[in-house]
């Protein structure tokens, strides 16, 4: 017999279990396979994205209707789902693959990046060499959603990995991200908090108050889960965050300084990407400078004791080394969780009105945190990501329902 006691924990072992489609209010009917884990409630932004579904669909039958959607339609897009959603097993394949990446051999120049030991670092090795650019106004968006589909299809394709790249709703790790599915150290989550290191005080934000992402009192080696033995070979840069980091052998960083993975689990920094805000964020901005701004936290938020934006707070869920780097965060698997959370969040941006946002791009930067090229034409950019992949269009990167010749086919739930 079921008590309520014994229903509320059969809840965590359904968690990730298959639901068919749910028929949310408003009587549309989803064309995509919706998994809810039922610890976690839906927030206000992920029904904003429920509503915006509909919108999704009349942009899809439009572009079907005029033959541009290169075979791709929401019946057969892929669906990225948050972490917590994935069953035991599916998050367990996934730390599998990423692993695997990290045991097969590198494709980048030996003698540009001694440092890049594997698969898993030529992803670091571009991002690294390609910061300022990856990070200026044409690329923010597009090119960071191009570097993690190819990170997504090494998975695949080198590694058999048979999901899609999981994406984290800070939210649903604000409160307790110690305790996380994400964070809490057991086999089927990214590995935990890195041990206490008096001398890592967390990360400086000029101009903001507060002006510092103060410790979560961590900062030393992780020493719990999958990434507890993971070796940290490229960086640190001069950009690095953490403390007592043994130097790298080359002054940009590039050569081979095998050490630990360092983690901060930090309430503070999450505490900057809750959904409230990301709400905000999607609803207060009707055009791209606007969105661009609030999601680097520019001007700084008054008030705020979590004034980071988005983008940084994110960042810093956990980050130190190399996480904390702005030039080798990608060397923790964390990154590609936030950059596919910030990826979400924008395109549920777009589709509010596919028409005006899909190819906007940001001009004004309200107080520069990242460069900016205003002068170049977007129309004219191209995205070389050299070792890990073809050089395309930039507008080719923005749309991930048949942008790039129908190789992005892709939805969030
Ligand atoms: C769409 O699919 C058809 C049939 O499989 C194929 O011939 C065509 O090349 C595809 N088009 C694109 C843009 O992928
Ligand atoms: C890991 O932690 C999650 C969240 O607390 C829990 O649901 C899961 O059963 C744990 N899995 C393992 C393999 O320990
Ligand atoms: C930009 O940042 C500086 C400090 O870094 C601050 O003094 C200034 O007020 C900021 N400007 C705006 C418009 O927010
Ligand atoms: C963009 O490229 C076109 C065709 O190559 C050229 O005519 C145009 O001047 C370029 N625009 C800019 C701003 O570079
Ligand atoms: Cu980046």
């Amino acid at each position: 017999m079921l008590t309520i006691g014994s229903t509320l924990l059969l809840l965590p072992l359904l968690a990730g279990a298959r639901a068919a489609a749910v028929l949310p209010s408003g009587g549309y009917v989803s064309k995509i396979e919706i998994v809810r884990n039922p610890v976690y409630p839906l927030d206000v932004v992920d029904k904003f994205e429920e509503a915006t579904m509909p919108k999704v669909d009349d942009y899809m039958t439009k572009k079907i209707a005029a033959g541009k959607n290169n075979n791709c339609t929401l019946e057969t897009a892929a669906v990225r789902r948050e972490w917590s959603d994935l069953s035991e097993t599916q998050r367990q394949e996934y730390v599998a693959a990423i692993k695997c990446l990290m045991k097969l051999p590198p494709k980048s120049d030996k003698t540009r990046f001694p440092g890049a030991l594997n698969r898993y670092d030529d992803f670091v090795a571009y991002h690294m060499t390609h910061a300022m650019q990856l990070h200026d106004n044409m690329h923010l968006f597009g090119a960071h959603k191009y570097y993690v589909w190819l990170f997504e299809e090494a998975l695949r394709n080198e590694c058999g990995y048979t999901g899609y790249q999981p994406y984290m709703n800070y939210d649903r790790y604000s409160k307790d991200p110690f305790n996380s599915p994400l964070l809490n150290g057991n086999a089927s989550s990214l590995g935990g908090n890195g041990k206490p290191d008096p001398a890592y005080k967390g990360v400086s934000q000029p101009g903001r108050t507060p002006n510092i992402i103060a410790s979560g009192g961590g900062g030393g080696c992780v020493t719990e889960g999958p990434f507890s033995d993971m070796v940290v070979s490229l960086g640190p840069t001069a950009m690095s965050t953490g403390a007592n980091i043994p130097k790298n052998p080359r002054s940009d960083g590039t050569g081979s300084n095998p050490r630990c993975l360092r983690r901060d689990v930090n309430r503070n920094a999450v505490m900057g990407a809750t959904a409230d805000r990301a709400y905000s964020l999607l609803t207060k901005n009707d055009d791209i400078d606007g969105f661009y701004n609030q999601l680097l936290g520019t001007p700084p938020p008054r008030n705020d004791p979590y004034p980071w934006g988005i983008h940084t707070a994110g960042h810093y869920v956990a980050a130190v080394d190399p996480g904390g780097d702005p030039f080798t965060s990608p060397g923790d698997p964390l990154f590609y969780f936030h950059h596919t959370s910030l990826d979400r969040l924008w395109w549920i941006w777009t589709m509010q009105d596919p028409t005006n946002r899909l190819y906007a791009i940001p001009f004004v930067n309200t107080n520069m945190t990242m460069p900016m090229r205003r002068a170049v034409d977007p129309h004219n950019v191209t995205v070389d990501m050299e070792w890990l992949g073809p050089a395309i269009k930039l507008f080719e990167t923005h749309d991930q329902l048949g942008g790039n010749n129908g190789a992005f086919c892709y939805v969030y739930v």
